[in-house]
């Protein structure tokens, strides 16, 4: 092949898998959200779990890439139990978007102060417990198949209570809700170093959680949340390994440039987006069928929220676009021959590519238009929503 029929082959190729990309975007990015020191309400924001999912499927219309909306339970409780779940699915398809992950939350109750799942009073676990339960219940009714789970659980000064205990604790309540799992359902596992504790959390690092996976069994996954690591810490070996073992779940896409930011994918540093989902391409979890979720985790307290998801997910696909334009074939024989220079440069060949023209090829290759940030600019979807979201309560934290 010459090089340009190569280059084309990688073009077409990467276009199919552009054009089947999906990205799962969170309920709550859609709502208030802010630091603890101030949430800044913004006008047209929803009030409900529909308003919620009305707009998840703006961001999938103009990008035709977010079809799936991940639930946070309590914030997104619906009335009728099962059944109002089930009519909530119904109503997202109606809107062109399904129910995706169901996030559980057991960090906003006041029995929670120290710990849920790991907290020394057996009735307290017994409740988050109960909720995890709950939480696969309405998996049954939206037909959703990842229960996310994430703690808050830790410490903050030593001795404060047993490290070793809590992991026993840990433990048990997984077993609890993993076996409570159907065959088609699995549970993702986030794991975050510190914050809201700040001497130990109970899942603090890639490894904890993986351990606790592999005992669990085939159904429990490991989450990387890209906002959750120490700075300088290498994500992509941690994709690379945990896609190796086959225990890579999912992603919650976030930017930080000091802690848990939640800022736009790809925002803070483009570049290590790229080396991760390279090692994602790497090892398989591009392919239709590697089970990996890819979803957003993000707060939008400044920007404008429905733009701000979009460019999250315009920044996933361009991240995606180039590391499918890696020449994979030039990359392995540089690394053969231990050229440490030109293996470096094919990588970099790719990420410095411009791949807004293919991505616009792609968008009017699946009629959509090629620019999105602009066409729901043009839309009126955000005039509208001002204007008829009056009155009520805005969703956020806590609701
Ligand atoms: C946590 C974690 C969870 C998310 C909450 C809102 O830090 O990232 O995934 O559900 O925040
Ligand atoms: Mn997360």
């Amino acid at each position: 092949m010459t090089g340009s029929t190569a280059h084309e082959a990688r073009t077409a190729a990467a276009k199919a898998v552009l054009k089947r990309q999906s990205i799962e975007t969170p309920s709550w990015a859609y709502g208030n959200s802010g630091t603890r020191f101030k949430v800044f309400a913004q006008a047209g924001v929803p009030r409900t779990p529909r308003e919620k999912l009305d707009d998840a499927a703006q961001v999938h219309a103009f990008t035709g890439a977010a079809p799936t909306v991940a639930l946070h339970i309590p914030w997104d409780r619906v009335e009728g139990g099962p059944e109002g779940y089930a009519e909530l699915a119904a109503y997202a398809e109606e809107r062109g978007v399904r129910l995706g992950a169901i996030n559980s939350n057991v960090f906003q109750d006041d029995d929670y102060k120290l710990g849920s799942v790991t907290n020394p009073d057996p009735a307290v676990r017994r409740k988050a417990v109960g909720h995890l339960l709950e939480c696969v219940d309405i998996m049954d009714a939206t037909g959703s198949r990842d229960l996310k789970l994430w703690f808050s659980d830790g410490t903050n000064y030593p001795g404060q209570d047993d490290l070793r205990d809590r992991q026993d604790r840990l433990a048990e309540a997984l077993r609890t809700v993993y076996d409570r799992l159907g065959d088609d359902q699995r549970m993702v596992l986030e794991y975050k170093l510190f914050e809201p504790a700040f001497y130990a959390t109970d899942v603090p690092d890639w490894g904890t959680s993986y351990a606790h996976c592999l005992k669990l069994g085939e159904k429990a996954q490991v989450c990387v949340d890209t906002g959750h690591h120490a700075p300088g810490t290498n994500i992509e070996f941690i994709v690379a390994f945990l896609l190796r073992e086959g225990r890579l779940g999912a992603f919650d896409f976030n930017s930080r440039f000091y802690a848990d930011d939640d800022l736009m994918v790809g925002a803070a540093d483009p570049f290590q987006l790229f080396r991760i989902l390279y090692e994602v391409r790497r090892g398989g979890g591009l392919d239709t069928d590697s089970g990996i979720a890819f979803m957003l985790d993000q707060c939008h307290n400044i920007e404008a929220k429905i733009p701000a998801i979009i460019r999250s997910v315009m920044n996933v696909q361009e991240a995606t676009a180039k590391v499918l334009l890696v020449d994979v074939d030039a990359l392995a024989e540089a690394q053969r021959e231990g050229d440490v220079l030109a293996a470096n440069g094919v990588l970099m060949d790719a990420y410095n590519t411009d791949v807004r023209p293919l991505l616009e090829d792609v968008r009017e290759e699946l009629g959509l238009d090629p620019d999105p940030m602009g066409a729901y600019k043009r839309s009126g979807w955000q005039e509208r929503i001002v204007k008829e979201r009056v009155g009520g309560e805005q969703a956020g934290w806590g609701a």
